[in-house]
């Protein structure tokens, strides 16, 4: 499944996953390789005989296509390089951000498609490190087909504004010509309530379409055209401003959603190329130590958590990810933290649709200021957050952007990197705050460039102090560098428990000491003045890489609430009680 809704009705789009693929490992001189058919998305943990494989595999099939083609790849763990008909059409680093490939003028017929994957760790990779998580191989998430004419919408960008109390949206269309001729013809723009106009429903009233850059405005019957001119081989971007007048907001309790369609007609007035996407009527905003929604300050009470599942590895379905949301939910939640890398997109489809609030990061987990050091890691650190936000951009349930968890935050090479991606994020979007996940206790120098401080804290697990005491420590420390009268989150708090592991004695791995530990954690937490919320670190047990198995049981990082399973241990009656009653 590519999205939980169709994003074209014109532009024809197949799922090119959801079927078998040939798999074959491409191991080192002498071993002998793993064939099998596959199904995608996938990871190879999760077939036999290659389990613990770390290299380079490839994924093959067949498709029938002609003319200009685009591929879509939502995301490849972690390498990739991409073939058509033995032709290498384009390569991308990074498991957790889409790519795609646009390839001119395929002959009528079949063709055949392979995809080298490689998820081995070498001094090239600086964000796929081994981790306190699993970097799995495989095609992980969804691949598209889609046949394109002559132009094409490349992107929306819809950022909704409250001005005088009227709804705004300002929309963003990049489009391409693929020809040498020029092109000529229009863009029209539609705003509706997700789901209405495909069932017939009324497109929003526009009443005022003011466009920038480009020549060319009118209003038609509820849509925004504008006149749509292209250079051979051009490219640009439209700017256009649309009063929406009574719109439903999305809000975590009541989240509305609304789709914006941007549809290219050619000269004749012909539909030959189309994009849609969905979006809110939500801003976010800073205020003193409040972040606030639509005016109304956000209480945060979260997970963080990984995409992981013992039977899918980080390829999860659909149904499980919506029973993680329901889990989530049931324990009194409202938001998770996609710790620590942009998520599949059909997960944040959902978040939309229930109002789960969002705090997406880039990729990035524990980085000392030697990692950060490798010559790639500010490219590769650039590209998952341009890709993160180009695709994400329009998704409400998305209220703050993360970078960095837990890395040099407190050195001045560091702050360098903080600086860079937190002022590229901002050149990318103004409309959310940005923030990271620092552990350097009373040492970091880097909040004076967010707009959120956060910080990961562990009493009762890494160490004894009382919460409370360590908290107020922390938190006045903050009061008196550059994060001072900026809101405040604990990204992580938790302990450890191993699954079934009861005992009276409550000692530490045990289901009761976790239980414990939460209780206080989270009272001690939510009870202090000038917090904004919680993340429990974390949802679910995970798998972690191996050379981690010397500090954690089961190679897992076991303090989810539930285990790898979902099964609950004795902290989700706990957290459950504690979130619902606040
Ligand atoms: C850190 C880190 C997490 C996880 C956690 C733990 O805070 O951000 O990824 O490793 O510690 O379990 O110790």
């Amino acid at each position: 499944m590519l999205r939980i809704f169709a994003t074209h009705r014109v532009r024809l789009q197949t799922e090119l996953s959801s079927c078998l693929w040939d798999f074959t490992t491409m191991p080192e001189e002498g071993a002998e390789p793993v064939r099998m058919k596959v199904t995608v998305p996938s990871c190879w943990e999760n077939y036999p005989g290659t389990r613990t494989y770390r290299g380079r595999a490839c994924y093959e099939r067949s498709f029938r296509a002609s003319g200009n083609i685009r591929l879509e790849f939502k995301g490849v763990s972690h390498t990739a390089e991409v073939f058509v008909d033995g032709e290498s059409v384009g390569t991308h680093y990074n498991a957790y951000t889409p790519f795609s490939s646009v390839i001119r003028n395929l002959a009528p017929g079949i063709h055949r498609l392979k995809v080298c994957v490689d998820n081995s760790f070498n001094s090239r990779s600086a964000l796929h490190v081994e981790n306190d998580y699993q970097t799995y191989g495989g095609i992980t998430r969804a691949v598209a087909l889609e046949e394109l004419g002559n132009v094409y919408v490349t992107g929306v960008h819809v950022t909704p504004e409250k001005r005088e109390g009227q709804w705004r949206a300002r929309v963003e269309v990049g489009v391409r010509n693929l020809e040498t001729q020029p092109f000529c013809g229009q863009l029209r723009l539609t705003i509706a309530k997700a789901g209405t106009e495909e069932s017939g429903g009324a497109a929003l009233a526009v009443e005022d379409v003011s466009q920038v850059g480009a020549a060319g405005r009118s209003v038609d019957g509820g849509a925004a055209v504008c006149l749509l001119e292209l250079a051979g081989d051009g490219e640009k971007t439209l700017c256009v401003d649309i009063c929406c007048g009574e719109v439903g907001e999305w809000n975590p309790e009541t989240p509305v959603l609304y789709e914006v369609s941007a549809v290219i007609c050619d000269g004749q007035g012909k539909a030959v190329d189309d994009l849609v996407d969905r979006f809110g009527f939500r801003e976010i905003t800073v205020r003193g130590k409040d972040i606030l929604m639509n005016g109304r300050k956000l209480w945060i009470k979260g997970f963080c958590r990984h995409e992981d599942h013992p039977q899918f590895g980080c390829a999860l379905p659909l149904a499980a990810m919506q029973q993680d949301l329901l889990l989530m939910r049931d324990m009194g939640a409202n938001s998770v933290r996609t710790s620590h890398y942009p998520n599949d997109e059909i997960f944040l489809d959902l978040c939309d649709e229930t109002g789960v609030l969002v705090w997406e990061e880039n990729h990035a987990r524990g980085l000392s200021e030697e990692a950060m050091r490798n010559p790639n890691f500010e490219r590769q650190c650039e590209d998952c957050i341009r890709e993160m936000i180009g695709a994400h951009y329009n998704h409400p349930s998305i209220y703050i952007w993360g970078i960095l968890n837990e890395c040099a935050s407190h050195t001045e090479y560091g702050k360098g990197c903080y600086e860079r991606q937190l002022s590229l994020i901002r050149s990318l979007d103004r409309s959310r705050p940005r923030s990271f996940a620092s552990c350097q206790f009373k040492t970091d120098i880097c909040f004076g460039l967010a707009d959120v401080v956060s910080y990961n804290i562990y009493p009762l697990w890494y160490h004894d102090t009382p919460v409370e005491e360590y908290l107020r420590d922390l938190y006045d420390w903050v009061q008196q560098t550059e994060g001072a009268g900026k809101p405040f989150l604990i990204t992580e708090v938790g302990a450890g428990a191993v699954y079934g592991y009861r005992t009276p004695e409550k000692v530490k791995w045990s289901e009761e000491y976790q239980a414990d530990a939460l209780e206080k954690q989270l009272k001690a937490i939510l009870a202090k003045e000038g917090v904004s919320g919680v993340y429990v670190w974390q949802f679910c047990d995970c798998r972690v890489c191996d050379s981690w198995f010397h500090v954690r049981p089961r190679t897992m990082n076991n303090k989810g609430i539930v285990d790898e399973y979902r099964r609950p241990k004795l902290s989700y009656a706990a957290v459950r009680d504690i979130f619902r009653e606040c």
